[in-house]
């Protein structure tokens, strides 16, 4: 086992990191930017090192100064956790060439999975379904013009090298073709630096199924579940649960050995999560696989008792994964509410000084974050302060705790997304699952 583990990131999941290291007798680095010196990780962790100013790229981007942080302390291993250098493949081959364990997936199987056309082709050949679409790239007009004809409208123009929604252009009728094919292959190469783009056969009102996948150094792969994330707003997870409301036994079993067939393909070692969407007719398709911990890991942990990342760890230091399939099993609902410091209708950010606070507690209640009376949610960084985890031994009663929880939580001085919450888990639709991925858009 790892004997230090730096943790190159910050906020609530930094936090998370080192509550697992604390209770596996790991001790604990945190780094952090200038401006981020009072944040909880930063104080609750065993050492800290400060790698630089507050824009992203100067300091939680900043590999060269991580490395330094890593050898300086005597790090053994390095956890990336969600967001900055989590998905950067080269970022995790220098880890290893330094001798420092990357806790998380090879960068080979991040490579493949991070490029989506060979993301879609490697699914495939495990048995996978994926939307009807391209095999490669589509380099020209003529060549989207003709294959959009023969997948039949609409479709959805996707970039290679991109993922969670950004540079997509659905594409209803003939005429729009070319502009959309013009103006995706652009956005691609400003936003990813390639122009790739594939099309794909757009599928209307889905839901967003995906499932949590844990994998060791050993060839061991098993699923824990899914988890429903169709509250969605711009392609910003708003409210996950798990289990999804509407899914069959039978349709959570196919989905899980389908995710752990592609898993196995890539000879995957490491947490990643399988991202589906789902119709109206109960048929999923594979849309992308996330190589690292997701922010919603906690509703999975919820309904299974599984520490996602205790696991994750135990993987990166070689050793077997302590579950079979058959341990697993799915017990009561889980619901997380992202607290955003923003404006509830707007969405826009609502940085400050937090002037009160008190957190909701009782039965089934976990707040994951990194916040406290009079701390200043910076401008800086993304805008979530904390997650609102609760467990019941069922839907309804999970909707109404998470309700009174919400009623509970207060925070004074910034504007937060808890009355937007509060709407929701008092909505007739989101109560009945009567939702899929463009509900928040239309209500
Ligand atoms: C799609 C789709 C419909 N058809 N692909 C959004 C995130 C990125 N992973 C892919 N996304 C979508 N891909 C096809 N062929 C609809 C979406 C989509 C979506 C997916 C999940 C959750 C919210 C969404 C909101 C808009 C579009």
């Amino acid at each position: 086992m790892f004997h230090k583990i730096l943790i190159a990131n910050r906020g609530e999941i930094a936090l998370r990191i080192i509550r697992a290291c604390k209770e596996l007798g790991i001790k604990t680095v945190a780094v952090h930017s200038d401006v981020d010196s009072e944040s909880l990780h930063v104080k609750l962790a065993d050492q800290s090192v400060c790698i630089g100013s507050a824009p992203s790229a100067k300091s939680y981007l900043n590999i060269k100064a991580i490395l330094s942080a890593a050898e300086i302390t005597d790090a053994d291993a390095i956890h990336p956790g969600y967001g900055f250098l989590s998905e950067n493949a080269e970022f995790a081959e220098i880890c290893e060439k330094c001798g420092i364990t990357f806790i998380g997936p090879s960068a080979e199987s991040m490579r493949l999975m991070g490029d989506k056309i060979s993301a879609r082709r490697t699914v495939t050949e495990a048995g996978v379904p994926i939307l009807p679409g391209t095999k490669d790239n589509v380099a020209t007009v003529e060549d989207a013009v003709k294959i959009a004809e023969e997948i039949g409208f609409p479709v959805i123009i996707k970039a290679t090298a991109g993922g969670g929604g950004r540079g997509m252009k659905v594409v209803y009728s003939q005429v729009h073709l070319p502009n959309a094919f013009a103006a995706a292959r652009t956005e691609a190469e400003a936003g990813f630096g390639n122009p790739d783009v594939y099309i794909e056969k757009f599928c209307e009102n889905p839901r967003h199924v995906e499932i949590q996948i844990l994998a060791d150094k050993h060839g061991n792969v098993i699923h824990l579940g899914e988890r429903d994330c169709s509250i969605q707003r711009r392609h910003q997870k708003l409210i996950e649960e798990a289990p999804c409301p509407v899914l069959s036994e039978d349709l959570r079993q196919k989905m899980g050995a389908c995710s752990v067939a592609a898993a196995k393909k890539v000879g995957y070692d490491s947490v990643g999560t399988m991202e589906f969407l789902l119709d109206k007719n109960n048929n999923f398709f594979f849309m992308e696989m996330n190589t690292r911990v997701q922010v919603e890991h906690p509703v999975t942990e919820m309904v299974t008792g599984v520490d996602v990342i205790k696991e994750q760890i135990r993987s990166a230091a070689g050793e077997p994964l302590r579950y079979t399939q058959d341990d697993i099993k799915i017990s009561g609902h889980a619901i997380e509410c992202r607290i955003n410091a923003e404006d509830p209708v707007k969405f826009t950010p609502f940085p400050g000084k937090i002037t009160a606070y008190h957190t909701p507690g009782g039965l089934g209640v976990r707040v994951d974050s990194f916040v406290y009376d009079q701390y200043t949610v910076l401008q800086h960084y993304d805008s979530m302060i904390a997650k609102l985890i609760v467990h019941a031994n069922t839907r309804e009663e999970a909707i109404k705790r998470m309700d009174r929880a919400l009623d509970e939580y207060i925070i004074e001085g910034i504007k937060t997304t808890i009355p937007f919450h509060k709407r929701i888990m008092n909505n007739k639709d989101f109560i009945d699952s009567n939702v899929d991925t463009g509900f928040l858009e239309r209500e």
